[in-house]
């Protein structure tokens, strides 16, 4: 009596997926994340709301991705993705919290019910996932689940097999757009590469390839796509050295390396001290390559001051910068309104500096709020620190760009801008941040302005700053409010934290728990770096304590 649902179908199938006892799944910052072996049951699940996700979006593609990104090797999770390459519907993610956790296949169906009542899904609307994963061993089970949930419900599946995160997301855009008068790109891991080196290459025009860039793959699925890239990519227009490409290392994957490992310890992947020199381009995809940071030496490797971190909010600076030149250059500034989009986890200086630039505005933590924040700006620039990040360029700007561009006319430089921010409309992922893709970004604007890391560097100064993970047994405890800057609960500890900052010289720090760790994250940064040390350990202190007499 469950309307139209192949129950019978469903309840068959998911006997060979029972909920592991005693664990609460929960669809968090990115999707669910925990150890791989026990997501069996919930890759079903989610493959049934994807289904009518699909349904529900009058039969377009949308996708399922299989990864724990940045997490350790046994971790593994699964993110939902929305026709246009974005981040589920947040009012969607209960229904996903609930469906996973739910005791029997009765309760199961309540939930999907309520789902289909509650957004008037037409359940005789076709629906199609395409999904994928990364190198992580729990993955070709997980995948599997995921088949039998499709199967079940009678949604067609399409299995774009090994790819980054990125990739995915960019998959289903371009099924979704494929027989429009926009088509965002060939439907295919082909015509991915494709599009990013015949961008890349117009966007670099006749500027001669500096010296290689050195990259870290964290060992996982980035290493592959970063080779099979290279294949479209003349060697003259840039040159590449992968390191740390050993995908089916055990244990390997963001062990010691990676953009996470670089950016909270602020130090090179283990090893590289052997490996690279002074004033070299380096950089780090993440275990999913959806985040990247970059980063150099600016003295000898033996001594721990020499490394330059040029993270995300450097990133965000070094391409709002370059697009507003164009846009000025191209003589459009009254029209387009550029933004910046960060987190709480902004250093300071990057905050001071953008703001005197364009409006900035801070959201949660999480790309899919980021996101959604950016898309308020005809050009929207948003990246968290840790690497994450794209440009968004809404219908109008791009129509407009476009529209401006002259075959006739002579070449310039209003048109030559114009076409350089067209390049990079075509370059850049917008979907979701990729790894692969702000890397070429990155690549075209250092080249165009003929910088160094170091003249990048000196942009701005960093406050010294410090991200701690402090373990409690519940860090459901902890609760915040004011995209993440401030606490609700524990009772009483923001007061404390608060007064414990005013102490500090541009001080600043706040707490909040993980959404893909169990852990609660304690930042902190102020003018002096010992101060700010001092600051960091104090506040973990009061989290730690906070904890034990909750
Ligand atoms: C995910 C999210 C990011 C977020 C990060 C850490 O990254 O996509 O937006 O910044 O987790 O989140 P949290 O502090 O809640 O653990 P990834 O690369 O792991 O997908």
């Amino acid at each position: 009596a469950t309307d139209g649902l192949p129950t019978l179908l469903i309840s068959e199938a998911s006997k060979s997926y029972p909920k592991p006892d005693g664990i609460k799944f929960t669809y968090g910052t990115a999707g669910v994340r925990t150890k791989g072996d026990v997501l069996e049951s919930t890759c079903f699940r989610l493959a049934l709301i994807s289904a009518l996700r699909s349904k529900r979006m009058g039969g377009k593609v949308v996708g399922m991705m299989v990864t724990a990104s940045h997490n350790p090797e046994p971790d593994n999770g699964l993110k939902a993705v929305d026709p246009r390459g974005e981040m589920l519907a947040s009012n969607w993610e209960p229904y996903c919290t609930e469906a996973a956790n739910a005791l029997t296949d009765e309760e199961l169906f309540a939930v999907l019910q309520r789902l289909i009542k509650a957004d008037s899904i037409n359940l005789q609307t076709p629906a199609v996932v395409v999904y994928a994963h990364d190198t992580r061993p729990s993955s070709p089970k997980l995948v599997k689940a995921i088949e039998a949930g499709l199967a079940a419900i009678g949604a067609e599946g399409r299995n774009g097999g090994l790819l980054t995160t990125p990739q995915l997301h960019y998959l289903v855009k371009a099924y979704n757009t494929q027989s429009t008068p926009d088509p965002y790109g060939e439907p295919t891991e082909e015509g991915y590469y494709k599009k990013l080196a015949d961008a890349f290459q117009r966007a670099i025009a006749d500027k001669p390839a500096t010296s290689p860039l050195t990259v870290d793959c964290a060992n996982g699925v980035g290493a592959i796509s970063l080779q099979r890239f290279q294949k479209y990519l003349p060697a003259s227009a840039l040159q590449v050295r992968a390191l740390r490409t050993s995908i089916d290392t055990a244990g390997a994957l963001n062990n010691g390396c990676g953009a996470d490992h670089v950016k909270t310890k602020q130090a090179l992947p283990s090893g590289f001290e052997k490996e690279v020199a002074e004033g070299e381009r380096l950089c780090s995809f993440d275990g999913d390559a959806d985040r990247i940071v970059y980063y150099y030496l600016n003295g000898h490797a033996s001594q721990k001051e020499s490394f330059r971190l040029l993270d995300g909010d450097r990133i965000a600076a070094l391409v709002a910068d370059y697009i507003s030149e164009l846009v000025k250059r191209a003589g459009i500034a009254d029209e387009i309104k550029i933004g910046c989009v960060q987190t709480a986890y902004a250093n300071g200086g990057s905050t001071k500096y953008l703001s005197q630039r364009v409006p900035v505005v801070c959201t949660s933590t999480g790309v899919k709020h980021l996101h959604h924040a950016a898309e308020s700006f005809d050009v929207g620039v948003y990246f968290e620190a840790n690497g994450h990040g794209t440009v968004l360029f809404s219908d109008s700007a791009q129509s407009l760009i476009r529209g401006k561009i002259s075959s006739s006319s002579p070449q310039g430089d209003s048109q030559s801008a114009l076409s350089q921010l067209s390049n990079l409309i075509d370059l850049i992922n917008q979907t979701v941040g990729d790894a692969l893709s702000d890397m070429l970004l990155v690549e075209v604007v250092l080249r165009q302005r003929d910088w160094e890391p170091a003249h990048w560097d000196s942009l701005y100064t960093d406050l010294p700053n410090k991200l701690l993970k402090v373990i409690v047994p519940d860090r459901a405890l902890f609760t915040t409010t004011d995209a993440d800057r401030k606490l609700v609960t524990p009772d009483g500890l923001q007061q404390e934290i608060d007064k414990l900052v005013g102490k500090y010289l541009e001080g600043r720090s706040f707490v909040r728990p993980s959404g893909t760790e169990d852990c609660v994250r304690v930042y902190a940064e102020a003018r002096i770096q010992q101060e700010m040390e001092e600051l960091a350990n104090k506040v973990a202190k009061l989290v730690t304590d906070a904890a034990k007499n909750a």
